[in-house]
């Protein structure tokens, strides 16, 4: 490799050494759960206990490290474990985390009914009004600042470097969901973020068949805190699944690309729809994002929402009526998707201020041919 390998270089060669053993090209699924000790404490290679450390999960380690541009990266058995295992490293009772106004409906759940009897509290906050983001940070008791850009389902972006630089004026932490646009559009530890998480069951893993989670960091001191938990909470990746997801982010690159095409061309037909009020795609030059995207992404990525000027009862429909996108949760995969995400990906938000507009459907826009997805709207949408 050259000295600073291309995203696409690091996708398929870092972690994936042929095997050392048998010159194996694919890096071995190293289905153990124990290693052989040569004496008491004796290990061969360092592993005693695959909770501990597993050749496969640590190949894929090595790969999402280098994604990212971060020196450590953990595997996890979903985003929300490794979410779990990142918010109990940081924070203590009394701590407080400002989770930007929409978020998955799964994190919100994570911060605000498990973590919640532990005293750790959140406050919503618009990670767009930096100046509301300065205020709540200055509080001794913010901890964390947790942003999603784009953020899921509203596509909202938020300003990865000005949030890194109010974090850490105060103290605080930037964690920064990257699950949406992926390493291949953004990699915030390069622009200030401490810590990066990603749900790998999305475009990391990209086919829709394994479900896993990340954390990536360049701090050595919460490198070695989570290092520590992924071992003592034990949420830690299996190694079949370790190997799916090396296997599909070798292809993220050329995914990506396609996802972004796709998602952009189905963006200009929903603008032209008198049917559909609002389209929600930062690639689109007047969303208020637009211009912050365009900085720190080098492209839009392949999620977009859309609002239906007739309603929940218009939103629902569509969403029932598509034969090409598939209805269900999740995202990210080869195949189109659709979903209503105030009645299933952010259900457990309803009531709260984090609750997602009920006329909200949303696409993760595969790779099949764009104009058969375009007709597949088109028939939907009547
Ligand atoms: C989503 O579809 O938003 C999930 O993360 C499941």
């Amino acid at each position: 490799m050259s000295a600073s390998p291309g995203f696409n270089t690091r996708a398929i060669h870092a972690g994936q050494d042929p095997d050392p053993a048998t010159g194996a090209v694919i890096p071995p699924l190293h289905l153990t759960t124990t290693y052989k000790q040569d004496g008491v404490g004796g290990l061969r290679g360092g592993y005693e206990y695959s909770r501990s450390g597993n050749p496969t999960r640590d190949a894929l380690q090595q790969q999402l490290a280098a994604l990212e541009q971060g020196s450590t990266a953990l595997a996890f058995a979903s985003g929300l474990a490794a979410e779990d295992t990142l918010l109990r490293t940081l924070c203590q009772p009394g701590d407080d985390i400002l989770l930007g106004g929409d978020a998955y409906g799964g994190t919100f759940r994570l911060i605000s009914r498990v973590l919640a009897p532990w005293a750790v509290g959140y406050q919503p906050i618009d990670l767009g009004d930096l100046d509301a983001v300065r205020t709540a940070a200055a509080r001794p008791s913010t901890r964390v600042i947790w942003c999603e850009t784009p953020t899921n389902p509203l596509l909202n972006i938020a300003d990865i470097a000005a949030l890194a630089q109010i974090a850490h004026e105060n103290g605080a932490v930037l964690v920064v969901d990257n699950t949406f646009a992926s390493p291949y559009l953004q990699q915030p530890l390069t622009l200030g973020a401490d810590v990066v998480v990603h749900s790998t069951t999305k475009y990391l893993g990209g086919h829709s068949d394994v479900v896993g989670g990340a954390l990536v960091t360049n701090d050595a001191h919460w490198a070695e805190q989570l290092v520590y938990n992924q071992n003592a909470m034990g949420a830690v990746n299996g190694p079949f699944d370790a190997w799916l997801l090396m296997r599909g982010i070798k292809t993220l690159g050329v995914r990506m690309d396609r996802h972004c095409a796709n998602a952009a061309r189905i963006a200009e037909f929903l603008l032209g729809r008198p049917d559909v009020a609002t389209v929600l795609y930062p690639g689109l030059p007047e969303h208020p994002g637009h211009e912050v995207a365009a900085k720190q992404m080098s492209g839009f990525g392949g999620m977009l929402s859309f609002r239906l000027r007739d309603g929940e009862e218009a939103a629902l429909r569509v969403c029932e009526r598509t034969r090409l996108f598939t209805l269900a949760e999740s995202l990210g995969g080869v195949e189109s998707l659709i979903e209503h995400p105030g009645r299933m990906t952010h259900a457990s938000s309803a009531g709260s201020p984090l609750e997602v507009p009920a006329d909200l459907v949303r696409l993760s826009v595969g790779i099949e041919d764009v104009d058969d997805l375009v007709a597949d709207l088109e028939q939907a949408l009547g």
